[in-house]
């Protein structure tokens, strides 16, 4: 409940000290100190310096909310006036329109308002049981403007939340504002599916200080070249991308583009080495082992 009003005390132009109760009950106290010119004029002498202007938090319900100012020294402290006041928190509305998989996340679209919100509404998501996060619903949806007389255009939502691969329950809650049980927009079962890149190494071969390595690897859901590392006894030794021409992978392998072939030269030192070749997963995940194999560097 927001009340303002004005006191003054007759026997001091100091600002009057106000009592609020709720439901006859205490609620809180606040100095009568701001700025109201107008009793200024009307109380020559006492000067501006007599407003209130006081929030109190309270349930939602029908409610009597009673000012009193407080007499100075003592004294009764006089009734400033009493009024019966609805407070309403209207539930946030909303729909979950739609709930898809990435490689690597879940993508979710739809819209959330409260009225009592002036800004973006929060909405919280929440993936197999536990809270993932909050986002704002701040995107352009002028159907729900249409539809909602005070909403405006600006109560949609298309977020993409990174998870593992995997399926998840996802559910999306519009958050109450101020406060109060939030609405449940809509749950949805979404499969991650983050496609193992595949591939062979046609060559491991030790040279005069160096290894050279080729051969060809497809990720189906990187849609594009894909890394390559090289590692020489373990310890990492060189990184290329595919994009080398190889119009036999792509004839055998339905799907695969035509340059998924990869040849890079690391250096190692004189000796035997184990040398072991790893796809990168695209956009994210586990990185498959295609080959190791063992060469001599002169
Ligand atoms: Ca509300
Ligand atoms: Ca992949």
């Amino acid at each position: 409940v927001h009340l303002t009003g004005w006191a003054i005390e007759p026997d001091t132009t100091d600002p009057v000290q106000v009592h609020v109760y709720v439901d006859g009950a205490f609620a809180t106290a606040a100095a009568a100190g701001q700025p109201r010119p107008d009793i200024a004029d009307a109380y020559p002498g006492w000067g501006a310096a007599h407003g209130f202007a006081i929030d109190v938090p309270v349930s939602e319900g029908t409610h009597q909310v009673c000012v009193y100012g407080i007499n100075v020294p003592t004294g009764p402290n006089p009734l400033l006036g009493c009024r019966t006041v609805d407070v309403v928190n209207h539930a946030a509305v909303g729909f979950l329109d739609s709930l898809s998989g990435t490689p690597s996340a879940v993508v979710a679209t739809g819209w959330a308002y409260d009225p009592d919100v002036a800004g973006p509404l929060q909405v919280q998501v929440w993936v197999n049981g536990r809270h993932l996060g909050d986002f704002q619903a701040d995107q352009s949806r002028p159907d729900v403007g249409a539809a909602i007389p005070g909403a405006g255009n600006s109560r949609g939502f298309s977020v993409s939340l990174p998870v593992a691969a995997g399926t998840h329950r996802v559910c999306l809650y519009a958050v109450n504002g101020p406060s109060g049980p939030n609405t449940l927009l809509g749950c949805g079962t979404v499969s991650v599916v983050n496609a193992t890149p595949t591939g062979f190494v046609d060559q491991i071969a030790g040279g005069a200080g160096t290894v050279a390595v080729s051969g060809w690897s497809w990720d189906s859901d990187a849609h594009g070249p894909i890394g390559v590392h090289v590692y020489v006894d373990n310890a990492f030794a060189g990184a290329t991308t595919t994009g080398v021409p190889r119009p036999d992978v792509a004839a055998a392998i339905p799907g695969a583009d035509g340059t998924t072939g990869f040849a890079l030269t690391v250096p190692a030192a004189p000796g035997k080495h184990q040398v072991c070749v790893y796809a990168i997963n695209g956009p994210a995940g586990v990185n498959p082992l295609l080959a190791c194999g063992t060469t001599t560097v002169s």
